[in-house]
C-alpha cells in the first residue's frame, strides 16, 4: 500500500489540469451555463489563508456545478490599479507596473498550488491597456449620455508635499508621509451620475432574494431615500438674493414645534452672518466643526455643538421668529444643508435644545390607549425626544388630526401657499471618480483653450499611461508633470491642448470586470453582447462583506448603464451573493500589519493543498468567522489519510465495478444490483451511501453549508470502516487473503466511488488520484455527480410481532432504526392489537428492540 503523499499527487494533477485545459470553457448552447465568480484580487504581494478562503468557497461550487453537467465559467483576474503600487514606487523606487506584475505572478502561483479550478485562459489585469482601454471607452459613452460630468469638489491637500491625498492617505487629519495637517482644496473633478439610477437601484434590491439580508439593508441605507417636504423659512436679514432659508424635513407634521433652525457649518449663510471682528470666536468654532469627521458628525459620535448666529427666521406656519444657529451635526451635502429643529421629536435637536436652553414644544400626542408615561411627552419633564406618531397638538388649525393626515394637509398647505413642496432626498451622491494619481486609468479627454473639453476619439484609445522613471510623490498629479504626455494637439482643432491628468477611481475597474471575463479577447468592444447574453448574469458571487456597499452598488449601476447601451439584457449582475467570514488568528483578523498571517504555501508544503482546503471549509460555515488553528489543519490531513487508507487498498478489488452515479456513466445501471444477494450489512452501507449523497448534494448548493457536507462525508467514512472491519477486509496485507463476494464488491464499489466523487470539490487532487486508481481514465469532472436513489436511502422497514399476554396478536411494520418508545407506540396503535387490549388495563409493556413487543393486560 502506498502512503498518502499529497505533495506529489497535487503537482501531478495540477500539471494535468493545465495541460489539458480542464477548466477552459466556451459558449455551448446545448448545456446550461453556470457563472461562478469570486471577487478578483488586489495583487498586494502574498495571499494569506484569509484571502484564499473565498477562492476555495467558489471552487467548491464551481467543481460541483461542473460535475452536475453545467458549462461552468470560473475565471480569475487582478484588480491591479491603486495606491499601494504607487506608494511602493515612491518608497522602493520600483515602477508600479513592475511591482504589480511581480505580485500577480506570485499570487497566481499560490492559487494554482491550491488547485483552484480557474479558466486561466481568461485571466485579466485591470492595469493592462487591453483592459483599461474599455474603461475609457465606457467613460466616453457616459460622457455622451450625460452620465459623466465635471464640477468643483473638495480634495485633501498636503501643504508640505504639495500633493492631493486619497482619503486612505489621511491619517487622523494628517498626511500619511509627513504628518502635516491636511487642508481641503476645491478642484474641478469628474463625476458619474449614479443618482440617476437611485430609485432603480433601491427598488431592484427588493428582487435580490438570494442576497444576504444584511447586505441589502446596507445598500438601502446607503441609497437612503426619504420622502419629505422642502420648505422655506423667510429670513429677517436677507443676504444678497437669498430671502428664505430652505430646509428639508421628513416630519412636516411637527413644524409647529420648530422652535429654531440649524445651518450646516458649510452653509452659504454662515460666512455672511458671522462676518466682522466681533464674531471671530464663533467663526473659529465653526471652523472646528468643519474639520470634524463627516461620518462621526452624522453618527452622533461627536458631541452636539453649535453657535448662535444672532439672526432669525420666520416659521412659515406659526409666524414666530425663530433663532438661526449653526450645528456640527447638520451636514452640508444632505437635503438642503439646513433643518428646522424640532426638539420635541428629534433626539439630536432635543440634546441641542437642552444644551443651549432653547424652547421645546409638544406637537404630537400619543394615540388614546397607548401606554406612554405622560412625563415622557411633557416638555417640562421629558428626558429624550419622542419621535412617535399619534395626533397633532398645539398645531393651529391642524390640531387634533392624526399625524399622517396632518402630514398630508400641512404638505398641501405648504404647496398651496408657496411655502414649500414635497421632495425626495437620497443619501447617495454622484460618484466622484477623479484621482490625482498615476496608477489608474487615464480619463480620455483633452482640454483645449479653443474647444474646451474634447473627448478623445475612440480610435485613439487606449490612452496609455506614460512610462515614468521616478516617482517623487510630490507636486500636482504625477501625470501633470510629464510634459511629453500632457501636451497634445486638440483632437478637434489640432491646436495645442493638454490631456486630462486625472485618473479614474479603481472602483471603475471592478464595476464591470465580470463582463469582460465573458469575452476577454474582444478588440472591438469591452465584450460582445452575445457572450454576456449566454454567460450572464453571474450565478454565484462570493467575496468579503467589506464590499457590500460600494463595489456592489457600482457594479449594479454599471450593469444598468450597459443595459441602456443595449449591451446587456439583465438588470442585476449577481444573482446569488455569499459574503464570506474573516479568518482570524490569535483573535485578530489576519493581516500583514498585525504580523499574524498564515501563508498557504507553508501549509501546502506541510499538509498539502487538499487538507488545507478541507480544513478551511470544515471549520465553520462560509459566512462565519474562523479562528485559525494548526491542529485543526492537522486533523483534516488525518481525515484525508484515513480516506486514503480506506480506498486505496480496495481499489484493485473494486476497480471497474463502479456503480452508476449519473446516467452519463456507461457502466452498470442501477438494475444490475437486483441480481446480487445483499445481506443486512450490505443494505446498511448502501443506505448510508445514498443518504450521504442526498445530504451532501443538498448542503452544497445553493445552501453552501460546506462544513456540514464535510461532516456527512466523515460519517460515511466511519461506516465504510465499520463495514470492512466487520468482514475482515480492512487493513493492508489482509485484503488479498479475503475473497469478497460479488455483492460485497458491488456495494464497496458504489460507496467508494460516491465518496471519492463527493470529496472531489474539497480535495480535488486526492480525488483524482483515487479515481484513477479505481480504473477511470477520464477524470472526476467527467464522471458526474453521484445521484441518490431515494428508495435505497429510505430507512428499511422491518416487521415486528406484537404479543398480548404471550400470544402474537399483530405485526407492525416500522423503520429499521426505530427507538423503543416509538416502537411501543406503534404496537399499541395497531388495530389488530387494539382489539385485544381495548377496555383492559395495561400492566406492562416489554420492548425487545427491533424484534418483539410484549404487552401484558388484565
Ligand atoms: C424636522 C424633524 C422632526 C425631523 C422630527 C425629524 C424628526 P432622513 O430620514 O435620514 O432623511 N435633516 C435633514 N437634513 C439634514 C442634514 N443636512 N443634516 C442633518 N440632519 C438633517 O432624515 C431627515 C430628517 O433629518 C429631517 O427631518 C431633518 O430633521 C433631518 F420629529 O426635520 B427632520
Amino acid at each position: 500500500m502506498a502512503d498518502y503523499t499529497p505533495q506529489s499527487i497535487e503537482q501531478k494533477w495540477q500539471a494535468r489540469w493545465t495541460s489539458s485545459g480542464a477548466f477552459e470553457v466556451e459558449v455551448d448552447r446545448s448545456r446550461p451555463k453556470f457563472y461562478c465568480l469570486e471577487m478578483f484580487a488586489y495583487p498586494s504581494g502574498h495571499a494569506h489563508v484569509g484571502h484564499v478562503r473565498n477562492y476555495m468557497i467558489g471552487d467548491i461550487v464551481a467543481r460541483l456545478k461542473r460535475m452536475q453537467g453545467f458549462n461552468v465559467l470560473h475565471p480569475f483576474g487582478w484588480d491591479a490599479f491603486g495606491l499601494p503600487a504607487e506608494n511602493a514606487a515612491i518608497k522602493n523606487k520600483v515602477h508600479p507596473e513592475t511591482w504589480t506584475l511581480a505580485n500577480i505572478a506570485h499570487m497566481k502561483g499560490q492559487l494554482q498550488r491550491l488547485g483552484i479550478s480557474y479558466a486561466w485562459g481568461r485571466e485579466l489585469a485591470t492595469c493592462l491597456p487591453d483592459y483599461y482601454r474599455w474603461n475609457q471607452w465606457l467613460f466616453l459613452r457616459m460622457l455622451e449620455k450625460g452620465i459623466a460630468y465635471r464640477r468643483r469638489s473638495a480634495v485633501n491637500w498636503c501643504p508640505t508635499d504639495l500633493t492631493v491625498l486619497a482619503n486612505e492617505q489621511v491619517i487622523d487629519g494628517a498626511c500619511w508621509r509627513c504628518g502635516t495637517a491636511v487642508v481641503t482644496r476645491d478642484l474641478e473633478q469628474w463625476f458619474l451620475r449614479i443618482t440617476q439610477y437611485a430609485d432603480e437601484l433601491l427598488d431592484g434590491a427588493a428582487g435580490l432574494s438570494a442576497w444576504p439580508e444584511k447586505v441589502l439593508t446596507m445598500q438601502q441605507n446607503w441609497i437612503g431615500r426619504s420622502t419629505g417636504v422642502q420648505a422655506s423659512f423667510p429670513l429677517v436679514d436677507p443676504v444678497g438674493g437669498t430671502t428664505g432659508l430652505e430646509i428639508f424635513t421628513t416630519r412636516i407634521d411637527t413644524i409647529y414645534g420648530a422652535t429654531f433652525v440649524l445651518l450646516a457649518p458649510e452653509h452659504p449663510l454662515v460666512d455672511p452672518y458671522l462676518a466682522g471682528p466681533e464674531q471671530a470666536l464663533k467663526r473659529e468654532a465653526v471652523a472646528k466643526f468643519r474639520a470634524q469627521d463627516r461620518l462621526a458628525r452624522m453618527s452622533g459620535e461627536v458631541d452636539k455643538e453649535g453657535v448662535d448666529t444672532g439672526r432669525v427666521a420666520i416659521n412659515p406656519f406659526t409666524g414666530e421668529r425663530v433663532p438661526i444657529w449653526v450645528a456640527n451635526f447638520v451636514l452640508a451635502d444632505y437635503g438642503t444643508g439646513a433643518i428646522m429643529a424640532v426638539p420635541f421629536g428629534d433626539q439630536r435637536d432635543f440634546e441641542f435644545a437642552k444644551k443651549y436652553g432653547l424652547p421645546i414644544r409638544a406637537v404630537v400626542a400619543p394615540n388614546d390607549g397607548e401606554t406612554i408615561d405622560a412625563a415622557a411627552v411633557d416638555p417640562a419633564t421629558m428626558t429624550e425626544a419622542w419621535a412617535g406618531y399619534g395626533r397633532s397638538v398645539n398645531s393651529g388649525p391642524f390640531s387634533g388630526l392624526p399625524s399622517d393626515e396632518a402630514w398630508r394637509k400641512m404638505a398641501d398647505h405648504a404647496e398651496a401657499n408657496g411655502i414649500g413642496r414635497r421632495s425626495t432626498q437620497y443619501r447617495l451622491k454622484d460618484w466622484g471618480i477623479s484621482r490625482q494619481r498615476y496608477w489608474g486609468t487615464p480619463i480620455p479627454v483633452v482640454h483645449c483653450p479653443v474647444d474646451g473639453i474634447v473627448p478623445v476619439p475612440d480610435e485613439q484609445l487606449p490612452i496609455e499611461l506614460p512610462k515614468v522613471e521616478q516617482f517623487t510623490g510630490q507636486g500636482d498629479s504625477p501625470l501633470a508633470q510629464i510634459a511629453d504626455w500632457v501636451n497634445v494637439p486638440c483632437p478637434r482643432c489640432g491646436g495645442p491642448a493638454r490631456r486630462e491628468t486625472d485618473t479614474m477611481d479603481t472602483f471603475v475597474d471592478s464595476s464591470w470586470y465580470f463582463y469582460r471575463f465573458c469575452d476577454p479577447g474582444n478588440t472591438e468592444l469591452p465584450f460582445s453582447p452575445a457572450s454576456v447574453r449566454y454567460w450572464g448574469p453571474v450565478d454565484f458571487y462570493s467575496g468579503g462583506v467589506e464590499h457590500a456597499i460600494l463595489h456592489l452598488i457600482y457594479s449594479r449601476f454599471f450593469c444598468r448603464v450597459f443595459r441602456d447601451l443595449g449591451m446587456v439584457d439583465h438588470d442585476e449582475p449577481f444573482t446569488r451573493l455569499l459574503t464570506q467570514g474573516m479568518v482570524l488568528k490569535d483573535g485578530n483578523v489576519m493581516s500583514k500589519s498585525k504580523g499574524n498571517v498564515v501563508d498557504p504555501d507553508d501549509m501546502i508544503e506541510k499538509y498539502g493543498a487538499d487538507a488545507l482546503r478541507l480544513y478551511v471549509m470544515f471549520v465553520a460555515p462560509p459566512e462565519k468567522e474562523v479562528e485559525w488553528s494548526d491542529s485543526g489543519l492537522e486533523g483534516s490531513w488525518r481525515f484525508l489519510a484515513r480516506v486514503w487508507r480506506a480506498v486505496e487498498p480496495l481499489a484493485p478489488m473494486v476497480a471497474g465495478l463502479g456503480a452508476p452515479a449519473t446516467p452519463k456513466r456507461d457502466q452498470r445501471e442501477g438494475g444490475d444490483f437486483t441480481g446480487l444477494d445483499f445481506d443486512d450489512a450490505h443494505r446498511a452501507l448502501r443506505r448510508k451511501t445514498h443518504q450521504t449523497i442526498e445530504r451532501v448534494s443538498g448542503d452544497l448548493y445553493p445552501r453552501a453549508h460546506l462544513n456540514t457536507a464535510v461532516a456527512a462525508l466523515m460519517e460515511l467514512v466511519n461506516e465504510l470502516y465499520a463495514f470492512t472491519d466487520k468482514i475482515g477486509l480492512t487493513r493492508q496485507g489482509r485484503l488479498s487473503g479475503i475473497e469478497a463476494g460479488p455483492a460485497t464488491r458491488a456495494v464497496l464499489a458504489e460507496t467508494v466511488e460516491a465518496l471519492v466523487l463527493m470529496l472531489s470539490p474539497f480535495a480535488p487532487h486526492m480525488a483524482e488520484e483515487l479515481w484513477e486508481l479505481l480504473g477511470h481514465g477520464d477524470g472526476v469532472v467527467a464522471a458526474g455527480w453521484p445521484a441518490a436513489d431515494a428508495a435505497v436511502a429510505a430507512e428499511e422497514a422491518i416487521v415486528v410481532p406484537v404479543q398480548v399476554n404471550g400470544k402474537v396478536r399483530g405485526r407492525v411494520s416500522v423503520p429499521a432504526g426505530i427507538d423503543e418508545a416509538s416502537l411501543e407506540a406503534a404496537a399499541l396503535a395497531d388495530p389488530a392489537v387494539q382489539g385485544h387490549i381495548a377496555g383492559k388495563t395495561i400492566v406492562k409493556v416489554v420492548v425487545a428492540k427491533g424484534r418483539l413487543v410484549s404487552i401484558v393486560v388484565k
